[in-house]
């Protein structure tokens, strides 16, 4: 049966908008592979994620300071400036040794890692540290640590691991950072990061974890 000039109308409209979608799609920049695969994501704080592998128990499904920048600590006063900034925060140290407080240092914002593994030598703090918030991951420092109320309860998701005089140096001296994202250059190499970019925040190897994070907890592993 002869098609209506209607229906004709109507396959013309469907053959023209196909057509038009391929132009489209022809003509769009879809960009080399590289670029597609040049931006890793930054990693986003993981709902169920151990603080590290290996850990677990009541509170301890944190990310603390994981999906923030990189807080490097030089000395007492910036060590303190790290844990008073607000926001999610990875606390490391370029240089360990012994940190002379003048008076306990409380921590009072949330969402923060420190990561005293990263201490060249260790770290030693002369005041104790008093934990008033939740999602805070304390690792490998060597000072008296009091918890709040609050912050025992296991909601809080507070993470003490390795604190006191048993946090025994696990760097023993100062490695080469050329980019200054607080990880060093032989673990960006192995690890696939860039060398002259402040990639910490980055989630290269899309484990969950960041990979400044990765780079701490191998150290321990
Ligand atoms: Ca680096
Ligand atoms: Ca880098
Ligand atoms: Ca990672």
């Amino acid at each position: 049966m002869k098609p209506t000039k209607r229906e004709v109308i109507g396959l013309s409209a469907v053959v023209l908008g196909f057509i038009g979608l391929i132009m489209a799609w022809i003509f769009t920049d879809h960009g080399s592979a590289d670029e597609q695969t040049k931006d890793p994501p930054i990693v986003e704080i993981a709902v169920g994620q151990p603080a590290y592998p290996g850990v677990s128990g009541f509170g301890t499904r944190t990310g603390g300071g994981r999906g923030g920048p990189v807080c490097q600590v030089t000395d007492a006063d910036s060590f303190t400036e790290c844990v008073a900034q607000d926001g999610p925060r990875i606390v490391v140290f370029e240089k360990g040794g012994t940190y002379v407080l003048d008076q306990p240092v409380e921590i009072t914002e949330p969402y923060l890692t420190i990561a005293g593994q990263t201490a060249p030598g260790g770290i030693k703090l002369t005041q104790p540290l008093k934990v008033m918030t939740h999602d805070v991951v304390i690792r490998w420092v060597d000072c008296n640590v009091y918890l709040s109320r609050y912050a025992m309860l296991p909601r809080a998701n507070v993470v003490l691991d390795r604190i006191g005089p048993s946090a025994v140096p696990v760097i023993p001296k100062p490695l080469i950072d050329s980019d200054d994202d607080g990880m060093p250059d032989d673990f960006e190499i192995w690890h696939h990061n860039d060398l002259n970019a402040d990639d910490a925040a980055y989630d290269v190897d899309k484990n969950g974890y960041a990979d400044i994070e990765d780079w701490f907890n191998q150290l321990l592993s």
